[in-house]
């Protein structure tokens, strides 16, 4: 209601509230797909009110990379939301806390430690590697009937970052893990998925079962998260920092010797250190996973892309060793499928919602301050002028007639956000989407069990886009057949 009527703003959904509502019914659209459909009335960029917040949501990428690169300082803030604040203590975290001197510091220290302890080294692909050799050995044991891949996705890529964070690793059937698992899965169902509770922050004060839920799970993160930090704090020597959690313990450390904060007024207290591990913690874990099942179900979909693949993998690798990072310039077809499945189904379809911190502009549009700026990812992915039938499953669209890898056909591709809210584990991920994939595949056919149908590949709209549960058969490849599988 407090809009100037001289200025120009975006066109603006009618009967508001009811949209909330909309968002959540059962059976309708998921909000990337109505915002995505409501384009069409409304044009590209349009407003809404989510309760009393005024909203614009942007579904074209030269708007979006307006508000993430050209004004990317301005549009650095987060809105707050019942949901993260709980996960996060009120915003301590990276990803959902809003633009401060804080929040630059929290994020430097986890990319430096990122580059030192994981993508510069060679530890990191090793660490990476041995996991592969553990997930081969799993579809090994289980040759021929059928399996549900995701926990056995899942611990591969948690032993990965639980070793970048921690140091640490899980062997098959910890308690422990398992417990992960169940209050990760919480999270994700209940946390920042535009629900009723972060548009309405009232319902909070009445009885809630999401809210409920979520609680629990932060409660059981919360005792994960002690019981590492407290074994950190007894063996701390800042002589030998070898996970994040060091990191972050030394940088508390100089801040309080040098009692100067350089970097920022604020202390970092034990609050920061612990939410930002869980935050990498979690991003790390449930993004990776989400991809690689998205890949594995595209892969049973389409068995001609997976043969395209392995017959690259044959090639340019062979059977006699396994493949290494240094191979990824030459295998340009799975390169290409993975950007595909990352266009076609991002995995976070409507990035993380930003915050204008100064009244501004978007295109023709003003934009005051405090306006939350939602980018629908999923439209800018199956934009029609930019992608040929967008909704195919095409990884050729990343080739040249040559076969060679072009980064990106339109620039209509932002799998991971960009500026200076950009994804902080990109190149950890790409990382390990291409060792996990070349090392499955390397060794193993994976096709659909006998009797089995697949799931519609939808998604799930939440924090992440979930993919729906479905089984799968791997068969040991010919040329590996006289091999022995390492255990
Ligand atoms: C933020 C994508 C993996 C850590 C983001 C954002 C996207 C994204 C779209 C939001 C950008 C925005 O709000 O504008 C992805 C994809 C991944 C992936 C597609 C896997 C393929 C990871 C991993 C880590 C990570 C492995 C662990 C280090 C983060 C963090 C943020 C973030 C900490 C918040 C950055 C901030 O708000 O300043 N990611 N991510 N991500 N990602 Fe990732
Ligand atoms: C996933 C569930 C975990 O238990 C907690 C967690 C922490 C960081 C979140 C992540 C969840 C979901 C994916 C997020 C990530 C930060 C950046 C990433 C939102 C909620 C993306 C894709 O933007």
């Amino acid at each position: 209601g407090k809009l100037d009527s001289k200025l120009n703003y975006p066109r603006s959904l009618p009967s508001l509230p009811i949209i909330g509502s909309l968002l959540h019914l059962g059976g309708s659209k998921q909000p990337h797909l109505l915002f995505c459909s409501l384009q069409q009335k409304y044009g590209s960029v349009f407003s809404l009110y989510m309760g009393s917040h005024y909203t614009v949501v942007i579904n074209d990428y030269l708007h979006a990379k307006e508000v993430l690169l050209k004004k990317g300082k301005i549009f650095a803030g987060r809105p707050r939301m019942v949901t993260t604040d709980l996960l996060t203590r009120n915003g301590k975290d990276i990803a959902f806390a809003t633009y401060s001197p804080m929040w630059k510091f929290q994020r430097k220290i986890v990319h430096s430690s990122l580059s030192l302890f994981g993508e510069g080294s060679e530890a990191l692909e090793k660490t990476i590697s041995q996991q592969a050799t553990f997930l081969c050995a799993t579809l090994n044991a289980t040759e021929n009937s059928s399996l549900d891949m995701g926990p056995e996705l899942t611990r591969a890529v948690t032993n990965v970052v639980c070793s970048l964070c921690f140091n640490t690793s899980y062997q098959p059937g910890d308690p422990e893990f398992e417990a992960m698992l169940q209050y990760s899965q919480g999270i994700v169902d209940t946390v920042a998925k535009q629900g009723m509770v972060d548009i309405f922050s009232w319902l909070q004060y009445f009885p809630n079962k999401d809210l409920a839920l979520l609680k629990k799970c932060i409660e059981m993160r919360d005792e994960l998260l002690y019981q590492k930090f407290e074994k950190h704090k007894e063996m701390f020597s800042s002589d030998s920092v070898n996970d994040l959690m060091d990191a972050l313990l030394r940088a508390k450390l100089n801040m309080e010797n040098n009692n100067k904060h350089i970097f920022c007024e604020q202390e970092l207290t034990d609050d920061y250190l612990l939410m930002t591990v869980a935050d990498v913690f979690g991003a790390g874990v449930e993004t990776t996973t989400t991809v690689l099942k998205w890949i594995v179900l595209y892969l049973l979909s389409y068995p001609e892309v997976q043969q395209k693949i392995q017959e690259e993998l044959d090639q340019k690798v062979g059977f006699n060793r396994h493949p290494v990072l240094a191979d990824r310039q030459h295998l340009n077809y799975l390169e290409a499928t993975i950007s595909e499945v990352l266009r076609i189904r991002p995995v976070a379809p409507l990035l993380i919602p930003h915050e204008a911190l100064a009244d501004t502009s978007i295109g023709e549009y003003h934009i005051p301050k405090g306006t939350e700026v939602v980018i629908n990812l999923w439209s800018i992915h199956h934009d029609e002028k930019e992608w040929d039938e967008p909704e195919k499953f095409n990884p050729d669209r990343f080739l040249d007639e040559n076969g060679n890898r072009i980064y990106s056909p339109s620039p209509s591709f932002l799998p991971f956000g960009a500026g200076i809210r950009v994804c902080l584990g990109e190149t950890l991920a790409k990382m390990e989407l291409f060792l996990f994939i070349s090392w499955i595949l390397q060794k193993f056919s994976l096709s659909i069990p006998e009797g089995d149908t697949l799931p519609e590949p939808e998604g799930k709209f939440g924090v992440v886009l979930q993919v729906p549960k479905y089984r799968v058969k791997a068969t040991l490849r010919e040329p590996w057949k006289e091999k022995v599988i390492e255990k």
